[in-house]
């Protein structure tokens, strides 16, 4: 993420970047306790990373409760050079029908980011209230 974005939303927030990978997973479990959202990245050229994402919810779910979720799809600009291999449309309805906000994009893009974020704060707000 953009540094001078990554700096507001630190000073706003405690953001924690969790280690996907498994030796991680009993340490994850204490983070999320408490969490008010989640934000989630995936990458557009790779359907695996796509199909990890429930996983990522559910884990999610199961330590945190309902917070709510920004699933992020990013690497768009790789798929004017691949055949496109995920149903990005099939992404949207999925995270957006459960009440959760997705955006698509690429690394440079880190106002699109911004204002999701802020669309994630309000959700948090809205609930607390
Ligand atoms: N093409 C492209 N590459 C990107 C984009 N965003 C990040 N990358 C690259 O993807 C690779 C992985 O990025 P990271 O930021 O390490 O991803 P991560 O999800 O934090 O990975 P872990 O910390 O290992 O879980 C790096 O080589 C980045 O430069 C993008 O929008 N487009
Ligand atoms: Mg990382």
């Amino acid at each position: 993420m953009h540094k001078t974005i990554s700096l507001v939303l630190e000073r706003i927030f405690r953001v924690i970047d969790i280690g996907r990978q498994d030796r991680f997973k009993f340490i994850r479990s204490t983070f999320y306790k408490g969490a008010k959202g989640a934000i989630l990245v995936f990458d557009l050229s790779k359907p695996s990373t796509w199909e990890n994402m429930k996983d990522w919810m559910n884990e999610i779910k199961t330590y945190g409760g309902n917070i709510p979720f920004l699933v992020i799809g990013n690497k768009l600009e790789l798929l004017s050079k691949i055949v496109q291999v995920i149903d990005r449309e099939a992404c949207r309805s999925v995270v957006e029908d459960c009440g959760n906000l997705y955006i698509e994009t690429e690394s440079n893009e880190s106002l699109k980011v911004f204002d999701a974020v802020a669309k994630l704060t309000q959700r948090i707000l809205e609930k607390e209230t």
